[in-house]
């Protein structure tokens, strides 16, 4: 209780120092907030964090606010073909009315081109005798450039002596596929007779070779020419057209935040193969971009969509956005765009958290730090209401000690991405480990958290079992850490004694994993004083951490010895206070034996002596029996051994034993008796856990 009073005292000592409800931000630069980590024991300053606006270059991380969709997102491919087949466009579509049926020709061999051998027929049959394409005023081309016009000629002979219907057929294929067909059934009069179907070449078409060939189909049989010929084309990869989606493909064009979308292309290549593109998709709004994703894709010949599913950010802010797409290919970027509408209740909340190395300058990024080092505590903050905003923040940074900064209070923050900061310094006798900083925005009623850890790395002084270290301890200089390696199985015997001032010793003993094993204050029974024995649990090097009880302050001697032992005056280490270790102390007095030197004052005397005369008959000798819960004062634990001896166990180990679901086991106890304490069961000794095995 006198413990906890005094704790309860230093938090209100810290409490009043905190800037409670202090709004005074300055302008001219950050202030360091910083708060007493324990024990009162810290010189902080405290004032109000500054707000900083985001210079626009330096706040253009949405990458990390907003989901950027990944191409792994994008369907398999990542290109899809609409319908399952290449879309002919529908402009090179030629209407039936354009073709044009040529009048009778009594003498087809003196109109261009010269037709080419005998075109003798076989009588009662419409046979096509010849193909060829020309311009569009009839002369001979079989090479044509993009848009050019063209027509596809046919030389019919009709052999049945008179007007028949027969079936016409053109059709003109590709590299991307048709770019011209008609058919129809015609009146085919007796004789030779040519026909053309006049049109374009599409200027979006593909490169490459064409066939064009023309069927005529009489009396159940049909006849077929056809001939090749060459499109050139410059050849691009342009948007043609840009749309939204619903997640399942349907055309939308106003979203709530969260809603999927997609982000679709229409994207025609006609340089008649498959090119590679650069394609950028960008998606911006009120606050800034949504989405930035581009990539170098493969573009096959002729028409194709793309599309990149995303989801509006939860977060995004309310309004117009406009979406485009661009496609580079040699040289020249094709770009489409289309807006659309979001519609978001809109909120202040934290959108990432990081930590700096705290200089204003550079701001770099760190997350290792050493005791005493700068530090900057970063936050970006996303206001997607459209104006400025009240908000309450709070900082906390808490550690294997427990906190060591925290601010909290009411920051006016502007629409769009803003980041803020708190600028301070690791103290420099904060407990190395792990730290986790979060920052919280409180606004409207929801609040919106983000967390990260970052380590601190503070100098400890290597140690080694059979030395004595010492030093002293203040407010400013509240705890020293040691370090030492050890076995897993090793026994530790830790004392630590204040011979100066009125320090209180306090001894904190870390596993090599950094979590805190086994503490102990007056543990010696000489002042306050501290003894400490533990077999410890891991091999690896621990943290034996050498500090004080309240605020109290004074030089330390800490000693560091292998082995179980009893008690102090367990010289030689096999748990018994005996009179081997009297005889031993007796041959140490007035030396500079160390290890006889149990309350570390530099000599050897009847001080030691004494120490170790109201310890004889002490012991750690194992125990062993079953754990059980006794009905007595509402339940007394105790491990009852084969003698019917109930012993009731002590220390922080007693803990881990002394559980429900232990009642029952065989257990075997190290550790030692002790007569100097009272609990409350009183129904056999009290026995301090050192090790113990089920
Ligand atoms: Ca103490
Ligand atoms: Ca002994
Ligand atoms: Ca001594």
């Amino acid at each position: 209780m006198k413990k906890l009073l005094l704790v309860l005292a230093t938090m209100a000592i810290c409490l009043a120092l905190l800037p409670v409800g202090r709004s005074s931000i300055r302008a001219d630069g950050p202030t360091p907030v910083s708060v007493p980590a324990e024990d009162g024991d810290t010189s902080i300053q405290a004032d109000g964090p500054t707000p900083v606006s985001v210079p626009a270059e330096e706040n253009a991380n949405f990458v990390d606010i907003v989901a950027v969709p990944q191409l792994a997102t994008v369907p398999e491919g990542k290109l899809e073909v609409s319908d399952g087949v290449v879309e002919i466009p529908q402009s090179v579509r030629a209407p039936a009315e354009e073709v044009a049926v040529n009048t009778p020709q009594t003498d087809p061999r003196g109109v261009s081109p010269p037709l080419p051998g005998d075109f003798k027929a076989s009588a009662g049959s419409v046979t096509v005798m010849a193909v060829w394409t020309t311009d569009e005023s009839g002369n001979n081309k079989s090479t044509f450039n993009c848009g050019n016009s063209i027509r596809y000629y046919g030389y019919v002979n009709n052999s049945t002596g008179g007007m028949v219907t027969a079936y016409f057929q053109w059709s003109v294929n590709g590299p991307c596929g048709p770019i011209a067909s008609w058919s129809g059934y015609l009146n085919a009069g007796a004789g030779n007779w040519w026909w053309c179907l006049p049109a374009t070449i599409p200027s979006n078409t593909c490169a490459g070779t064409y066939t064009y060939e023309l069927n005529v189909t009489y009396g159940g049989s049909t006849s077929s020419k056809s001939i090749t010929f060459t499109v050139n084309c410059a050849g691009g990869v342009t948007v043609t057209s840009v749309w939204t989606t619903d997640g399942s493909g349907n055309n939308k064009s106003t979203f709530n935040c969260g809603d999927s979308i997609r982000y679709h292309g229409y994207v025609n290549n006609s340089t008649g193969g498959t090119v590679t593109a650069y394609f950028q998709w960008s998606v911006n709004g009120p606050c800034g971009p949504i989405v930035s994703w581009s990539v170098y894709s493969n573009a096959d010949a002729g028409n194709w969509w793309w599309c990149l599913p995303a989801t509006i950010p939860s977060n995004a802010c309310a309004g117009m956005y406009t979406y485009q797409l661009s496609v580079t290919y040699g040289g020249s970027t094709s770009s489409k765009s289309i807006t659309f509408t979001v519609n978001c209740a809109g909120g202040v909340t934290v959108t990432s958290v990081w930590t700096t190395d705290g200089t204003d300058g550079s701001r770099n990024n760190k997350s290792t730090f050493n005791c005493g080092d700068s530090i900057g505590y970063y936050g970006n903050i996303y206001n997607n209401t459209g104006s400025f905003k009240t908000a309450y923040f709070s900082w906390s940074v808490t550690g294997p000690c427990g906190s060591i900064a925290s601010w909290s209070g009411n920051l006016t923050t502007s629409n769009g991405n803003v980041w803020w900061y708190l600028l301070t310094t690791i103290l420099s006798n904060a407990c190395p480990g792990t730290y986790t900083y979060q920052l919280s925005v409180t606004y409207a009623g929801s609040t919106s958290s983000k967390s990260t850890t970052f380590t601190v790395n503070c100098g400890s002084t290597d140690m080694s079992f059979e030395q004595t270290v010492g030093g002293g301890l203040s407010n400013s200089f509240p705890r020293a850490n040691y370090s030492f390696a050890a076995s897993a199985g090793q026994s530790a015997s830790i004392r630590m004694f204040a011979y100066s001032g009125s320090l209180n010793t306090y001894i904190k003993l870390y596993t090599p994993d950094g979590q805190l094993f086994a503490e102990d204050d007056d543990g010696a029974g000489v002042g306050y004083n501290s003894f400490l024995v533990r077999q410890l649990p891991q091999s690896g090097t621990y943290r034996l951490e050498a500090t004080r009880y309240g605020s109290t302050s004074g030089d330390y001697r800490l000693r560091l010895e292998a082995g179980l032992e009893a008690d102090l005056g367990d010289l030689d280490r096999n748990c018994v206070v005996d009179e081997a270790d009297r005889q031993r102390m007796v041959n140490s007095i007035g030396t500079s034996d160390q290890n006889a030197d149990l309350n570390l004052d530099g000599v050897v005397n009847s001080i030691d002596y004494s120490i170790l005369l109201g310890r004889i008959g002490r012991s750690c000798n194992w125990i062993e029996g079953t754990l059980e819960l006794l009905d007595l004062e509402g339940g007394c634990w105790v491990v009852t051994d084969n003698l019917g001896v109930h012993y009731e166990l002590y220390g922080p180990l007693a803990g881990e034993i002394n559980r429900p679901e232990n009642i029952g086991k065989r257990i075997r106890i190290a550790g030692r008796v002790r007569t100097d304490l009272v609990l409350s069961c009183m129904v056999g000794p009290i026995f301090e856990v050192f090790a113990y095995e089920f």
